[in-house]
């Protein structure tokens, strides 16, 4: 059957990425898409029989795809088809920036899918990837569609590269049935003997890296203006990475490590080595590692167009930290622009993600983009020995290597020192008149009240669409992740009013401890505190039971988005605009909690109930895909909640405050809560597994 394009065929393009766009595509291999040979790009594109041979004959689907004059693809193309691509390299960012721009240009699907196919052909495929992603999200004929998660397409670089020749003998052996799952070692990077590799189950977990890769994908550093300049983004990128920042911090103090230390001496070797084990499928090259007490060099690399020194990024410095204690940035024009109290923050997150929305590149530079560059190729600065960069080189696979938490820990250190000159949270701006939480608990099917529970779990995720080799068919691969019990928030709040308040519930989750054990200082002990929740509620005058589930949270997004649900397990079998109103972003329900710790990790959950009035943002949300707000925001839409980010825990304490205790209004409310974790394995079905051994 030959048929007209319609959008979800865009969906298939990010099928085995490096196969010819005739090849056929989907699950069963049933769509093909029939290509007029002008839009091809390949020294068999005229050759039907060839074409047929491969399988295209044989789709029961054919997609009509019309001619279309291509553009100018010179600045797309300047990355080669076998190198690896990265966002943080201005060359690259440069040509995402123009392959979005062509994508977004487009007048309707058919134009679309020509110009893709196109593309498709000719550019390299994890650039072409990412600029489709963008596009798809963007664009209103197609941003209903679910973008595939990128470990399909790309499952090198979400997991142990030996994998995929396992996977390669196990297709050629069996039928697609009757194919065993490919088991992911748990301890695959490192051993214990590096300290380090404690914490790689939260840097490697498969959840963790799709988050932050989505999360670049909807806040992309260049292409159209409007699609780049979202509300309060420069925001969000602090607030954002500030998170991760505190949740790593939690969890090294789960396993008995010490917070992370800034990398702040850019000539000082890193102590942390990094070996990924990630292959590339695509450039057929392992990702290079780092050993430890590496030093970073200054890099010039023809080959990425790539000149920077670490005095730049020196220099950028310093600039950020004149700005911040002069409390203005200087701008092109040499006028200084207030860094205030509401806009500050966003302005300087701007500057510092230097996407095309840096309102001063020139003086203020590229700080946080080289950090990444100049450290993923410290192994090779000038290109001498032909090597590529490393996993903290990518936004996919950066937060694999240790040295993305010291790196990110410097970024957030300079976002706190404008945090610390502004005005502190006096009460009138914590309480609620009226508002009175009696009570907070946590309850675990199972466990004790206020005891939180972590465990291991296994799952699988199909690598089929990302691997080209035949016999066709789903392979799967299992991996070992985090998981903790759901379970449900018990708030008891007064409303000594005459009349029904409306607030928003604030929860947030922090370790009572420092290193040493003993109890923390407010002004540090704000820093770890990691949102979990929030929402609106509606109170009724005296007294309010509030029941929350920790599945509702709107910081998470479920397992089945993070990872995606096979479509044929979805309603009606096939992806449908309608049903679906798809966003991959957010953080993965799995990693919720922290690891804890088998005795019981100490921890204070801390719940506020701020006044609506003064959070409010007046749009309508319906329809958009707002369950992962807190860290995603909500599609062309304003930032749900008008207090700065991180409220109330973004700014110094007021005077006199010294404890969490001592910051607590009325409306507030902590209680000490302990994550117990259990070692023990809990199977794709459910089942327990036999124990892991650390
Ligand atoms: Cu997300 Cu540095 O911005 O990794």
């Amino acid at each position: 059957m030959s048929r007209p394009a319609q959008p979800q065929d865009l969906l298939l393009m990010f099928d085995r990425p490096t196969e010819p766009i005739f090849m056929p595509k989907g699950d069963n291999n049933n769509v093909a898409f029939d290509v007029p040979p002008a839009l091809l790009d390949n020294r068999i594109n005229a050759d039907a029989g060839l074409v047929n041979r491969l399988g295209a004959g044989e789709a029961d689907q054919h997609v009509q795809v019309k001619t279309i004059a291509l553009p100018d693809l010179s600045i797309p193309q300047t990355l080669a088809r076998d190198q690896n691509f990265s966002l943080f390299i201005p060359l690259h960012r440069k040509a995402a920036g123009r392959l979005i721009e062509i994508l977004m240009g487009m007048r309707n699907i058919d134009d679309l899918v020509s110009m893709s196919a196109a593309c498709r052909e000719r550019v390299n495929p994890y650039l072409f990837n990412y600029a489709l992603s963008v596009a798809i999200l963007h664009r209103p004929d197609t941003r209903n569609l679910q973008i595939p998660p990128l470990f399909e397409s790309f499952p090198d670089k979400f997991m142990d590269g030996a994998i995929f020749n396992r996977a390669r003998q196990e297709s050629e052996i069996f039928p697609s049935g009757s194919r065993q799952p490919l088991e992911i070692p748990v301890d695959y990077t490192a051993s214990d003997l590096d300290i380090e590799h404690r914490l790689a189950y939260f840097r490697e977990d498969m959840g963790i890296n799709l988050h932050h890769w989505h999360w670049h994908l909807v806040y992309p550093f260049s292409g159209p203006r409007s699609l780049v300049d979202k509300d309060r983004r420069g925001e969000l990128f602090y607030y954002m990475h500030q998170q991760i920042i505190a949740r790593y911090n939690f969890e090294r103090l789960c396993n008995s490590l010490a917070r992370v230390k800034r990398f702040l001496n850019w000539r000082e070797p890193i102590a942390e080595g990094y070996f990924s084990k990630l292959d590339s499928l695509v450039a057929s090259r392992i990702w290079p590692p780092r050993h430890s007490n590496a030093t970073i060099s200054d890099v010039n690399r023809e080959v990425d167009q790539l000149q920077v020194d670490i005095a730049d990024c020196e220099r950028w410095r310093d600039r950020f930290y004149d700005a911040i204690h002069q409390g203005s940035i200087l701008m092109p024009n040499g006028n200084r622009e207030l860094l205030t109290e509401e806009k500050g923050i966003d302005i300087l997150g701007n500057l510092m993600e230097a996407s095309i929305l840096s309102p001063n590149m020139n003086v203020y530079g590229d700080l946080h983009n080289m950090g990444h560059l100049l450290i993923s190729l410290c192994h090779d600065p000038d290109g001498r020995n032909l090597e590529t960069f490393s996993a903290i080189g990518d936004p996919a696979t950066a937060m694999r290597d240790p040295i993305f938490y010291r790196l990110h820990s410097f970024v957030d250190d300079m976002f706190q020192e404008h945090k610390s000159t502004l005005p502190r949270y006096e009460t009138n701006k914590l309480v609620y008149n009226g508002i009175t939480i009696r009570s907070v608990d946590v309850e675990t099917p199972g466990a004790p009240k206020n005891e939180l529970r972590t465990y291991w779990k296994k799952d699988d995720v199909d690598l089929s669409r990302g691997i080209d080799f035949t016999p066709r068919g789903n392979v799967f691969a299992r991996f070992t992740h985090l998981q903790h019990t759901d379970f449900t928030y018990k708030i008891q709040v007064e409303n000594s009013t005459n009349s029904p308040k409306v607030g928003t519930v604030r929860i947030f989750l922090a370790p009572k401890f420092d290193e040493r054990g003993v109890n923390m200082l407010f002004r540090n002990q704000r820093l770890l505190f990691i949102e979990q929740d929030k929402f609106t509620v509606t109170l009724k005058p005296k007294s309010n039971t509030i029941e929350r589930k920790s599945t509702d949270s709107s910081l998470t997004i479920p397992f089945e988005r993070t990872f995606r649900e096979l479509q044929r397990n979805r309603p009606g079998g096939g992806v449908s605009l309608e049903q679906f109103n798809f966003c991959g972003c957010g953080w993965p329900q799995h990693m919720l909690l922290p690891k804890g710790t088998p005795e019981g990790m100490p921890c204070e959950i801390f719940v506020m109930i701020s006044n609506f009035d003064d959070d409010k943002i007046n749009q309508s949300t319906e329809g958009s895909c707002a369950d992962a707000a807190i860290f995603c925001g909500i599609r062309d839409k304003l930032y749900p909640d008008k207090r700065s980010m991180g409220y109330p825990f973004d700014r110094m304490p007021r005077d006199g405050v010294n404890t969490l205790a001592d910051f607590l209004t009325p409306n507030m409310f902590v209680r000490d809560v302990s994550i117990r974790f259990t070692n023990q394995t809990v199977g794709v079905q459910g089942g327990d597994e036999p124990n892991r051994l650390n």
